[in-house]
């Protein structure tokens, strides 16, 4: 059976990521997947999913979940995100990736499964884990090769669920025949893992309860300000950037990502600089690059409908080539097909 090709989608190249609606985005979401989505989007055809399907392996308030989604999809659009150039798509608004994952999870040993960090480290917290939990990467999987996307552009974490997708993608190829399309990761030059400020030796994350964890994308400039110089450092007085530690280089690190700053001008500004001083000019380059971000997701969130309409067209748009996938896969599989 050929590809066909909906006329959506053009001859380039082809970009899956997606965002988890489980709490406030935080700055680690923006500099290691979204500000790179913002800039890949007019190279590659985009397809950004808010992963909701993904969300409900670990329970979910359902009334909040709803609202977490179109917040979600609010700051995609204020980030950057251009509607009428990329696809902003519900995961569970498009039947394909449930479906497509289930038939990836009949060819995914269990095995490969278990030895995922993210799952022990969620379910290590969980005193019961659900099965979705363990499928979570075959899902991710399933995301990706639907649309047949040739980079991913994620955060160092997921990583190891990239490389899980090419190994099910390899082995589906070599049972059933070529069908998928490898995926590349694509990894940001600059806040790749953006650490916890309370504690940077964690990844910050949107789970972490403590407040001085995690700036949220919108969080007002006084929180921001309060976060950051509260933010975990060492006993050194000042910046010295052959011994820095993990909370040092991490704030180095989250202002040359909004800055955009030469390796050479950070050194220029702040070696010897008091930590007083290092993290006040954090603070003013995180409010700065946040607040055109937060002025637009009030304007979206005001407009009635708005969302909702991008949200419809972007499904409406890819549905196509995703129901075309599954049939080439079913058909690969022997599954029936009407
Ligand atoms: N700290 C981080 N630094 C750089 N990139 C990060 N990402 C997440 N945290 C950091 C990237 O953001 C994208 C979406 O992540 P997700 O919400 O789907 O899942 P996650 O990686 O599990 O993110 P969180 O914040 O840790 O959420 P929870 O606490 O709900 O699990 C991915 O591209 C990821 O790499």
């Amino acid at each position: 059976m050929k590809e066909s090709r909906p006329s959506y989608f053009s001859m380039k190249p082809r970009v899956l990521s997606g965002i988890q609606p489980t709490g406030s985005l935080h700055i680690g979401n923006y500099l290691g997947a979204l500000k790179n989505w913002v800039r890949m989007q007019y190279d590659y055809e985009c397809v950004f999913c808010i992963v909701d399907l993904h969300a409900i392996t670990l329970y979910q308030d359902p009334k909040e979940l709803k609202q977490k989604i179109e917040q979600t999809a609010a700051i995609f659009l204020a980030a950057g995100i251009d509607p009428k150039v990329s696809s902003v798509v519900v995961q569970s608004t498009v039947k394909e990736h449930a479906e497509l994952c289930w038939l990836l999870t009949c060819t995914t040993p269990i095995g490969w499964l278990e030895r995922m960090t993210q799952f022990k480290d969620k379910s290590s917290k969980q005193e019961s884990i659900s099965d979705g939990l363990l499928q979570y990467p075959v899902l991710m999987a399933a995301d990706i090769l639907l649309y047949k996307a040739n980079a991913v552009p994620v955060g160092e974490d997921q990583m190891q669920h990239l490389e899980l997708t090419r190994d099910i993608a390899q082995r589906f190829n070599a049972m059933y025949g070529e069908t998928f399309v490898m995926p590349e990761t694509k990894l940001p030059t600059v806040g790749a893992r953006v650490m916890g400020l309370d504690d940077p030796t964690k990844k910050m994350s949107k789970s972490e309860t403590n407040p001085g964890h995690a700036i949220s994308l919108l969080d007002e400039p006084s929180v921001i300000r309060k976060k950051i110089m509260r933010a975990t450092t060492d006993s050194n007085p000042q910046v010295d950037l052959e011994t820095a530690g993990p909370g040092v280089l991490n704030l180095l690190s989250i202002h040359q990502a909004f800055t955009g700053w030469t390796d050479e001008q950070v050194k220029q500004h702040f070696q010897g600089l008091r930590y007083g001083d290092l993290k006040k000019t954090v603070a003013e380059a995180v409010v700065a690059g946040l607040e055109p971000i937060q002025q637009r997701y009030l304007q979206i969130m005001a407009e009635p409908g708005y969302l909702q309409g991008v949200l419809r067209e972007a499904a409406e748009r890819v549905r196509p080539f995703a129901a075309e996938t599954v049939r080439l896969v079913k058909d690969r599989m022997g599954i029936y097909t009407d």
